[in-house]
């Protein structure tokens, strides 16, 4: 990325910040969302790194008296994004904070971030008191995960919507929402489609599941329970950023000089461990488990290489050929697609079921460097800067051509693209 570049990605996180916290995208997404604010934190703290713990710290302070960190929190100036706060109207149930949020969560990205926001000033971060407030928040956090969204069975935590796993419309929720026998039955309000084109967000048959999925689960005040939740989900890539949140949480607790709340380096274990049964050795890849049915979901997605992420996974080196080979095409395709280049399923500019989307590309830049392969990784944060600052900061783009899709201007994708450049000037 060029000082032009960064420029532009800077101007983009100003444009974008509303005070306390940076909505994703000032018209598809008016709101504060959970795993976004962490990523954008992660960029924000090369900005200012004042302004990057104000953006966690205001998502922890609509935390749910369970530990929840909620999807979104609502600006109450704006009710022009759907479901709303007037769909979900958190006040009613208990438990809920004294701002209105979405009932639901998102991937468990804000340990890690924190740590980063942390490490960015830590004179700063310690005059503040920063980690002293995060840490007991990101704790009860990973509890809720850990007691209410854990299945005994296999150790791991459940998403409980599509929405919850970041990645809305990917394959892996097809066979579990046809499942799901009800229908919401009512007008759906589309409010994206002022800001994306229909061909590249979800279906309005995938709505009706979405709606009456998050409204049977608000209407059981959203308390985890099986009657609660008619979908309930077992995802790779959650899983794995919780497992890397607990490796984050363990130098947060070290940096405090405290005796950590529970062990969790072994908790990262405990989870990476149970990722191996979504292990598909026919396909190459983690993929995710319908908790209900108990099938697992054939695809290959890019949630499923997230895991490569993780030190001493169990099959870094098959994912890492995977990522490498025809299916993702590391080097060829642009970044990383969200889905398997030569599925029949696969379509190049649909939302999470082909394109491909810089946090995703973050995260296995990540992973490269993390397995040495640096060089790599380098390769891929270049291309994230050029696509980015070519194509005015899109939400994704086309695998193969890397024509600019969904909304632009989106923060994540300024965010984590100025990240990597900052990080490559100052060699860290
Ligand atoms: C629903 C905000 C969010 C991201 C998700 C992305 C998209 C919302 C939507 O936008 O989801 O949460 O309306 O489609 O899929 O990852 O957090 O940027």
């Amino acid at each position: 990325m060029n000082d032009t570049v960064s420029s532009a990605a800077t101007a983009v996180l100003v444009q974008n910040w509303r005070g306390r916290h940076t909505v994703p995208a000032g018209g598809l997404y008016p709101h504060q969302w959970s795993w976004d604010s962490a990523f954008i934190a992660i960029g924000l703290r090369h900005i200012s790194p004042r302004r990057a713990q104000q953006e966690l710290d205001s998502l922890f302070s609509a935390q749910w008296d369970d530990g929840r960190l909620p999807q979104i929190v609502f600006d109450p100036a704006r009710d022009d994004y759907s479901p709303g706060a007037a769909f979900w109207r958190s006040d009613r149930i208990p438990g809920s904070p004294g701002v209105p949020t979405a009932g639901l969560v998102q991937p468990p990205n804000h340990a890690w971030a924190t740590l980063l926001v942390h490490q960015a000033d830590p004179v700063e971060s310690r005059r503040r008191r920063f980690l002293e407030r995060a840490y007991p928040r990101l704790v009860a956090w990973h509890q809720y995960l850990y007691t209410r969204r854990r299945s005994l069975a296999s150790g791991l935590a459940a998403v409980v919507h599509p929405w919850e796993s970041g990645m809305d419309n990917s394959p892996y929720w097809d066979a579990p929402l046809e499942n799901v026998a009800g229908s919401f039955g009512q007008d759906i309000p589309r409010p994206d489609l002022e800001h994306a084109d229909a061909t590249e967000r979800p279906s309005n048959r995938e709505y009706d599941k979405y709606l009456y999925i998050a409204a049977t689960y608000r209407d059981a005040n959203c308390d985890d329970s099986d009657a609660a939740c008619p979908f309930r989900v077992e995802d790779p890539a959650f899983n794995a950023l919780w497992a890397r949140s607990e490796l984050a949480l363990s130098v947060i607790a070290d940096e405090l000089g405290r005796v950590p709340v529970y062990d969790h380096q072994e908790r990262s274990k405990e989870i990476a461990l149970a990722l191996e049964t979504l292990w598909d050795e026919n396909l190459g890849i983690y993929v995710a488990r319908d908790g209900i049915t108990g099938d697992t979901q054939k695809y290959r997605t890019v949630s499923g290489l997230v895991p490569l992420l993780l030190p001493g996974i169990g099959h870094g080196d098959e994912l890492d050929a995977l990522l490498r080979g025809p299916h993702f095409g590391l080097g060829e395709s642009r970044l990383v697609p969200s889905h398997d280049l030569l599925a029949p399923t696969f379509d190049a500019s649909r939302y999470w079921r082909g394109p491909s989307w810089f946090n995703t590309a973050w995260l296995l830049v990540e992973a490269l460097n993390t397995r040495g392969a640096a060089a790599d990784g380098q390769a891929l944060a270049a291309s994230m800067a050029e696509l980015a600052g070519r194509n005015d900061f899109p939400e994704y783009v086309d695998p193969h051509t890397g024509e600019p899709h969904g909304t632009r201007l989106f923060s994540w994708t300024a965010a984590l693209s100025l990240d990597l450049q900052v990080r490559q000037i100052e060699g860290k």
